[in-house]
């Protein structure tokens, strides 16, 4: 679309163009705001940062924040230190507005829908601080069609653009600077405006388009992973009904020149791909696969969980304990939001597991966390459910300690990471997610 076309420009804004944009409100510190904020503060913007959390304001202020994002830490404490950012509670006057608040999905008689109320609060606070001609860009993922709303709801003579935040937690800082980004201004000076501030820190291309063509792009990209890794999981299930090894054909096949399929696991989590394709879900009808593929992909908690369940059974091993390595939802993060981890636990517990859990790299859960020793000991077998770094490292003598710590010597890889002939070797029997030989007995649904 012509963004001329959308003929938003009203001269009554003010004259202001990119060279007058010096002071910059980021309104959420979380995973992007935070950085985002201390990007533009080492790039020359007087920044001020806003959160309604107290503490984490503290923190960042004393730089000891804890987040496990390399080199974020670095970061914030350079803009600190400058003087270029500083951080409140409450928002003020500023030349531009960035807002980096989550959006959740909440769920209302089985229907998804974006929960915009963090939305809708950060612009409230910032609604008595803006002047003609100011400038509000949003970040946070949302349903088509919400930047055009929210500009009729600000009903002021601004400038306004949707440009999605497009990093991947674990590698943020680096994606930052290198992604291309995607602006959707509501006018041609909207977006331009904004490409002046990203093209401070930003070395990858910055496209401009509208508004709503820039929500439907973020949420394309991960609508694209999720159904990819559905496709993934499917392909797993069959693979264990077929005793193929699903890793090995996935291999095979993405020797092919244009198939890349992704990777199958116990199920999509974080607060991105399992939550985004939900907002096409609700904007239309006709999402059928994008349906489809959420649902699959939720499937493979229970999934797992039942193949654990019949093989203890077949097994008859009584009052059985299992070790949970990894309930972060992807490896080598912190991060546990939307962790398949959570709910197989929850559902081996409620069918009389008792069961122990270890993530080096989690600090807070819902279920209590014990070290690696704790963890094994007199256990009946491991559950793999995450991709750490140091898991794929277990060195010999690890496993040994580990093998000479359990009851039974059982390990199921739901990730496919674990150095498969080195555990079975020292005498663990190995059982692997997508690998029907692996298994004495198949799962139902
Ligand atoms: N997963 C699989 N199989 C795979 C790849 C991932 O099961 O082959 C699982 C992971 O274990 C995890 C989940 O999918 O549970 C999501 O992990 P991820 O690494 O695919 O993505 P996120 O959620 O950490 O970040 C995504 C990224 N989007 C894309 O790659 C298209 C990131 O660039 C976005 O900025 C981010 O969502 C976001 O904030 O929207």
């Amino acid at each position: 679309m012509n963004l001329e076309d959308k003929g938003n420009i009203n001269d009554d804004k003010g004259d202001i163009d990119g060279k007058n944009i010096k002071k910059i409100c980021v309104i959420g510190l979380g995973y992007i705001g935070l950085p985002t904020a201390s990007m533009l503060a080492n790039h020359g913007y007087e920044v001020v940062g806003v959160d309604i959390d107290s503490k984490r304001l503290e923190s960042i202020k004393n730089g000891k924040l804890k987040i496990n994002e390399p080199g974020l830490m670095t970061l914030v404490k350079g803009a600190i230190n400058s003087g270029n950012l500083k951080v409140k509670r409450e928002p003020e006057e500023a030349d531009a507005y960035i807002i980096c608040v989550p959006t959740p999905v909440i769920w209302k008689e089985n229907t998804p829908k974006c929960d915009l109320s963090y939305i809708y609060s950060a612009i409230d606070s910032i609604k008595p601080y803006l002047h003609n001609g100011n400038l509000v860009i949003i970040e946070s993922t949302i349903p088509p069609k919400t930047t055009e709303k929210i500009f009729k709801y600000l009903n002021k003579k601004i400038y306004m653009a949707y440009c999605p935040e497009r990093v991947l937690p674990g590698n943020i800082l680096k994606e930052l600077v290198e992604n291309d980004r995607i602006i959707g201004g509501i006018d041609k000076k909207s977006a331009k405006l904004s490409k002046e501030i990203y093209s401070s820190f930003v070395d990858g291309n910055i496209y401009l388009t509208d508004p709503t063509t820039a929500e439907m792009v973020k949420l394309m990209e991960n609508t694209y992973r999720d159904v990819n890794i559905a496709l993934a999981n499917e392909f797993a299930k069959i693979c264990n009904d077929l005793d193929v090894n699903v890793y090995e054909a996935i291999n095979l096949a993405n020797k092919h020149p244009r198939v890349n399929i992704l990777n199958p696991g116990p199920g999509v989590g974080g607060h991105c791909i399992s939550v985004d394709p939900w907002f096409i879900v609700e904007v239309s009808n006709n999402a059928e696969l994008i349906r489809a593929a959420r649902d699959l992909n939720d499937s493979m908690p229970k999934y797992v969980c039942n193949l654990i369940i019949n093989e203890f059974k077949r097994m008859n091993i009584p009052d059985p304990k299992i070790s949970i390595f990894g309930v972060a939802y992807k490896g080598n993060v912190e991060d546990t939001r939307e962790s398949p981890g959570k709910k197989i636990i929850e559902c081996l517990m409620s069918n009389g597991f008792n069961v122990s859990i270890y993530d080096p790299y989690v600090k807070t859960f819902d279920y209590p966390l014990e070290d690696l020793e704790d963890c094994v000991n007199n256990s009946d077998g491991i559950l793999v459910l995450t991709d750490h770094e140091k898991f794929k490292r277990f060195k010999k003598r690890d496993i040994l300690n580990i093998y000479n710590s359990m009851r039974n010597k059982i390990v199921v890889d739901t990730k496919n990471i674990l150095n498969h002939n080195l555990w079975k070797k020292i005498g663990f029997e190995v059982k692997l997610l997508g690998d029907g030989t692996s298994w004495r007995g198949k799962s139902n649904k």
